[in-house]
C-alpha cells in the first residue's frame, strides 16, 4: 500500500510595505507574477502564485504591504491584506532585517494575536545585515508573539527559501492539488500586463507619482501576422503628473513602453505591440466608482 499523502493549502505572505513580499512570490513561482520595487505600496491587489510539486501544492497569497490609509484606495488595500488572515492555513508575517521593529510590526502582531492561524515570522532581506545581528532581532521578535517558527532569508538572492519552503510543507494539512500543475496564478493575463506597465512607471519616477498611478487595458488583439497589440491607459491625478509621466518629448512614455513590452512579450510568448495613453482623472483613489473601474473591487478582498 502506498503511503504517499498529497498536502496542501494557502499561505498568505503579509508585512510592512516593501519588506520583500512579493520578491519571495515570485522567486518561489519561479516567474515574474506580481511587481517589485523600492517604492512603498507596491502591490495593491491580493496576488495568488502556484507552487505545485509531486506531493504537494502551496497556493501563496501576496498582500498589500500594511500601512496607514490616507484614502479609499488604502482603507481597500488594508482591507485585502487583513482579510486574507482568516482564510488561510497558514501566515508568513515578514520582517525587514535591516530595519528596526516599527509601529506597522506591532501592528499586525495585534492582528495576528486575533487569529488561530499558525505564523511563521520570517526575517528577510538578511544579506543586508552582519550575520550576528540575526539574534537580537529574533529575541526583540520572539518576546512578542508565539511564532511556530522563525526563518531568516534572502528572497533576492534565495538564501535559505527551500529551508522554508520545506517548514510549510510540514504544517500543511493533507489536502485536493487545487489548482492545475501548470497554472501559477489566478490573475488573468490581462491583470498582469496593467501591472507590469505600473511597474515600469513606478521605477522611472519619484514621490507622489508612484502612488497616484493607475493602469487600465483598453484593447488586447491577435493580429493575422501573430502579434499581439495592446492599447493601455495610464491614469494620473493631476495635468503635472502628464507631463512627467509622459516626459519632453514623449521620452518618459516612449522608455515605460519599451520595458513593459519586453516583459509583456516574457509573459505572452509573442511579439506585441504596445499603444500607451496617459489620461488625467482627479482625485482617482477616492472615489468609489473609479476605483471600482480600475480594478479595486470589494467583492474581491
Ligand atoms: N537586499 C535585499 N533586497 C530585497 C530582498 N527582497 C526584496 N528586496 C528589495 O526590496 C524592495 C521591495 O521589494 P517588494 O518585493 O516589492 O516588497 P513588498 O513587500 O512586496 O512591497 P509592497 O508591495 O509595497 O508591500 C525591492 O527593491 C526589492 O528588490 C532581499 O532579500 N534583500
Ligand atoms: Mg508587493
Amino acid at each position: 500500500m502506498s503511503n504517499h499523502t498529497f498536502k496542501s493549502g494557502f499561505v498568505s505572505i503579509i508585512g510592512r510595505p516593501n519588506v520583500g513580499k512579493s520578491t519571495f512570490l515570485n522567486r518561489v513561482i519561479g516567474q515574474k507574477i506580481a511587481i517589485m520595487s523600492d517604492k512603498p505600496q507596491t502591490t495593491r491587489n491580493k496576488i495568488q502564485g502556484v507552487y505545485t510539486e509531486d506531493e504537494a501544492q502551496i497556493v501563496f497569497i501576496d498582500t498589500p504591504g500594511i500601512h496607514k490609509p490616507k484614502h479609499k484606495l488604502g482603507d481597500f488595500m488594508m482591507k485585502v491584506a487583513q482579510n486574507t488572515l482568516k482564510e488561510v492555513d497558514l501566515v508568513l508575517f515578514m520582517v525587514n532585517a535591516a530595519e528596526g521593529l516599527g509601529r506597522g510590526d506591532e501592528f499586525i502582531i495585534e492582528r495576528l494575536k486575533e487569529t488561530k492561524t499558525p505564523v511563521f515570522l520570517v526575517i528577510n532581506k538578511i544579506d543586508e545585515i552582519h550575520p550576528d545581528e540575526l539574534f537580537t532581532i529574533i529575541t526583540t521578535y520572539k518576546d512578542l508573539y508565539p511564532f511556530a517558527e522563525i526563518i531568516p532569508i534572502s528572497a533576492l538572492q534565495g538564501n535559505n527559501v527551500e529551508r522554508l519552503l520545506e517548514q510549510i510543507k510540514k504544517v500543511l494539512p493533507e489536502g485536493p492539488q487545487y489548482y492545475p500543475a501548470d497554472q501559477v496564478t489566478d490573475h488573468p493575463e490581462r491583470f498582469i500586463i496593467t501591472e507590469l506597465i505600473r511597474e515600469k512607471v513606478l521605477h522611472s519616477t519619484r514621490e507622489e507619482i508612484p502612488h497616484s498611478i493607475a493602469v487600465v487595458m483598453d484593447s488586447m488583439q491577435k493580429r493575422d501576422n501573430g502579434a499581439i497589440y495592446v492599447g493601455a491607459t495610464i491614469i494620473v491625478e493631476r495635468d503635472s503628473q502628464k507631463g512627467i509621466v509622459i516626459g519632453k518629448q514623449g521620452k518618459m512614455l516612449k522608455e515605460v513602453g519599451r520595458k513593459a513590452r519586453a516583459d509583456i512579450e516574457a509573459l505572452l510568448g509573442s511579439r506585441v505591440f504596445l499603444e500607451l495613453w496617459v489620461k488625467v482623472q482627479k482625485d482617482w483613489r477616492n472615489r468609489s466608482s473609479h476605483l471600482r473601474d480600475y480594478g479595486f473591487r470589494e467583492d474581491e478582498y
